[in-house]
């Protein structure tokens, strides 16, 4: 296995995940597990060039609120040849939400002639590769985490960096090489333009305010892409009663066999059952039981929140194995993306 090759290197550690998550979810995960204060991230296709890390790390060390790119290099597809490139573009888009590279203004250009080391200021990056401060990346709040495979997500953290008052800018001293290929090695499911067009115009309706209406001019079929809650599951009874396990189910907003409610006494409940854990033992699926106040019905948020632990047990909700046992708890990780859970206030 290749993660198997790569893990002999000294420094390199590799994580899996347990089922496909695509490139927002993945390199959040890898994030979370980083311990260096800045995080660098390059797509598998690149090859770094010489003295490439430093001129970035300038700049961030500097002023963390920099997201930082190199230049492009290309690699050819064909013959893996590295051909240095235009070091006068920075990035952009059209009102379709594409990315695409823009020539620099001939003011802009004459002053790069002046100084060729200047940084180059940019409304948008490329997104496979950039440089951000780990502390600026979680206080920005990461990428969108409920965007699929990829695309779309360079255009959102770029409008979440300079409209949270950060900015964006090419080290034309950092040159990392880069294989473009024509088309993607890898299938998306649902098809790669609904899932290109639902994660856009995510990005369009959280950043662009009334612009966005642009958008739906350029790309009319974007109004009818489902980009809502609706991916989303709810804890569902699923009809169960008691002794009943519990699982997953698409939201629905409706109440019902989703409506629950956590109380001060640490409950979690639904109508005159609890959320109950049989056994303090991981792997016990969860179940229905009338409520007892007894310690293995209370629940506590944690971790930011996103975890609902056992209370005094080091044991958390988790939906894994969702539909074969119901809802079961495990050993408390936040970065197993199971274990993550929100919670929605009820609209009436
Ligand atoms: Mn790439």
């Amino acid at each position: 296995m290749d993660g198997a090759e790569l893990a002999k290197i000294q420094k390199v550690r590799i994580i899996r995940n347990d089922q496909r998550e695509g490139l927002m979810r993945s390199r959040v995960r890898g994030s979370d597990a980083a311990t260096a204060p800045v995080l660098t991230f390059l797509d598998s296709h690149c090859e770094s060039n010489q003295h490439w890390l430093e001129p970035m790390l300038e700049r961030v060390a500097e002023d963390k609120t920099r997201v930082v790119c190199p230049i492009i290099d290309v690699i050819s597809m064909d013959t893996f040849q590295y051909i240095g490139a235009s070091a006068d573009l920075r990035g952009g888009f059209d009102w379709n939400l594409v990315f695409r590279w823009e020539y620099l203004s001939s003011d802009e250009k004459r002053k790069r002639q002046k100084d060729p080391t200047q940084i180059i200021k940019t409304p948008m990056i490329a997104g496979g590769l950039f440089m951000i401060d780990k502390s600026y990346f979680d206080e920005l709040g990461k990428y969108d985490m409920a965007m699929d495979i990829w695309g779309g997500e360079n255009l959102e953290i770029s409008f979440r960096t300079w409209q949270c008052g950060g900015s964006l800018e090419i080290v034309p001293c950092s040159r990392v090489g880069h294989v473009f290929r024509k088309q993607h090695p890898y299938t998306f499911p649902g098809g790669s333009g609904n899932v290109f067009a639902r994660n856009t115009r995510r990005a369009a309706e959280v950043w662009m305010d009334d612009y966005k209406k642009y958008y739906y001019s350029a790309v009319p079929l974007a109004k009818s892409v489902n980009f809502g809650k609706q991916g989303y599951k709810c804890l569902d009874t699923l009809g169960h009663r008691v002794e009943g396990t519990v699982g997953l189910y698409t939201c629905h907003g409706t109440g019902g066999n989703q409506e629950w409610s956590m109380t001060k006494d640490k409950l979690i409940k639904h109508s005159e059952l609890c959320l109950t854990l049989p056994e303090p033992r991981p792997g016990t699926s969860l179940v229905l039981a009338p409520c007892q106040n007894s310690d293995l019905q209370k629940w506590v948020r944690t971790e930011g929140e996103r975890l609902v632990m056992a209370e005094g047990l080091n044991l958390c909700v988790d939906s894994l194995q969702e539909k074969g046992v119901g809802l079961v708890v495990e050993g408390c990780d936040k970065a197993v993306l199971t274990q993550r859970w929100s919670f929605i206030a009820n609209k009436s």
